[in-house]
């Protein structure tokens, strides 16, 4: 039924290619006075991937309640329809992220041939033991990996390989683990021997992982644990990493820091550390917010992808980061957020691209600090639109994917598609 829906939008993608033909000539002449080939650009953006999260694609919710939209997805097959929507319209997400057991399914071949039907592919997969499920006989109340009572770590251990299993049927080549285990209280929980729990459960995960696999390693400051959290930064992820083995990698959510911490410079290190696994994009003000990539703070969102690229021109080994957006939301139509966030990343890596790095090099040696600024801050403050919208028309996407979304009435028919009824929790409650 589907994919008879995104043929329907073959109507508008091109909408606004006029205007861009022109807007792309004068940007590539700006470019070429610095030395830039701006089809290079073009094409290093039109080859940028991004996962989705499956669960990205209905109404998140806070902790004081969800606001379902209409037409939201009951179940993983019409979540990967609207992925299939998101994918169509950018060209850049041609892989979700899966959750378990939110996506469960008794059939992971027939969601594998909806996937391939839909232009999809899975990258990593999720585990989840910061939520109990109906009947589960160990309480991860106070804790999963790490929980002190044996039988309740080795029924997280047998969840996260039941992941695995799920995602070799699925194609997937890697297992993200982040689990909210802490303490709320000085004293509650011995934080040396927590860490230790941590690593001989993690170490039957990775034992299970095939050999082409990666093991994302996800840290967080805090929430649910509001003390401490057992995988509470980049430090202790980087250890755990090291003492896991090679397939073992350091996963950085954007939304997972203090306030003002440096995160483009804890991507330095894993750059330099060769475990930088990958990321989960988001964008925050207060705390893990999950708003849209790059709405909040994109000079921040920049100056990550600037390190990507000082990676990447550096030929940096070990260097295979796998992008992934990890949103909520819970004002604006999911798709389109989806659709955004991921354009978003797009120029944050196009900007990043065309920064003029042999005078930068030349202002960092010679101590020019105002000018090496200023060259890095040049990328950011050019308009890279027309190479994002050219990237996305050599790849028969739209050339404006909301205005095509919008004018497509895709959500609407959703809501016919699908009557509206508390759609599965999935959200983030
Ligand atoms: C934890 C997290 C993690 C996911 C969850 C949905 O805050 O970022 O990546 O499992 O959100
Ligand atoms: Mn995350």
């Amino acid at each position: 039924m589907k994919s008879r829906f995104l043929e329907s939008f073959f109507a508008f993608l091109l909408c606004g290619s006029s205007a861009l033909a022109a807007d792309y000539a004068q940007l590539g002449q700006q470019l070429a006075r610095n030395g830039i080939q701006i089809d290079e650009i073009t094409k290093a953006v039109a080859n940028f991937k991004v996962a989705v999260p499956s669960w990205g694609v209905g109404t998140g919710g806070t902790r004081f309640g969800r606001f379902p939209g209409i037409g939201e997805p009951r179940n993983v097959f019409e979540k990967l329809e609207d992925c299939g929507v998101i994918h169509k319209l950018t060209g850049a997400t041609p892989t979700v992220s899966l959750h378990i057991p939110w996506d469960k399914t008794d059939d992971y071949k027939a969601l594998r041939e909806h996937g391939a039907a839909l232009g999809l592919g899975f990258d990593a997969m999720n585990s989840n033991t910061f939520q109990d499920q109906i009947g589960q006989q160990h309480s991860y109340k106070y804790g999963s990996l790490t929980n002190t009572d044996a039988a309740t770590r080795a029924q997280a251990v047998a969840h996260n390989i039941e992941c695995i299993e799920a995602g070799k049927k699925l194609g997937s080549k890697a297992l993200t683990v982040w689990i909210g285990d802490g303490a709320n209280f000085p004293g509650q929980s011995h934080l040396g021997r927590a860490f230790d729990r941590y690593l001989e459960s993690q170490k039957q995960i990775y034992a299970a992982l095939p050999d082409d696999w990666r093991m994302f390693i996800e840290h967080k400051m805090y929430e649910p644990a509001f003390y401490a959290t057992v995988i509470q930064d980049w430090g202790s992820s980087l250890l755990a990493a090291k003492e896991l083995g090679p397939k073992a990698f350091c996963l950085v959510d954007l939304g997972h820091h203090a306030p003002n911490v440096n995160i483009e410079m804890i991507v330095a290190r894993l750059v330099h550390a060769q475990r930088l696994g990958g990321f989960h994009f988001n964008d925050s003000k207060y705390g893990d917010d999950d708003l849209d990539a790059g709405s909040i703070e994109p000079f921040r969102l920049f100056l990550v992808f600037n390190e990507l690229v000082e990676a990447e021109l550096a030929k940096a080994p070990n260097f295979r980061p796998a992008h992934m957006l990890d949103q909520s939301h819970n004002v604006t139509d999911p798709i389109e957020s989806l659709m955004t966030s991921a354009i978003e990343l797009q120029r944050a890596y196009a900007q990043a691209l065309i920064v003029d790095r042999k005078a930068l090099h030349d202002y960092r040696i010679g101590n020019d600090a105002l000018m090496a600024a200023q060259t890095l801050k040049r990328g950011f403050t050019t308009d890279v639109s027309p190479i994002l919208a050219q990237a996305r028309a050599l790849k028969g996407a739209a050339i404006d994917p909301v205005g095509t979304y919008r004018k497509s009435g895709y959500r609407a028919k959703c809501g016919q598609m699908r009557p509206s009824k508390q759609s599965l929790g999935g959200g983030i409650v």
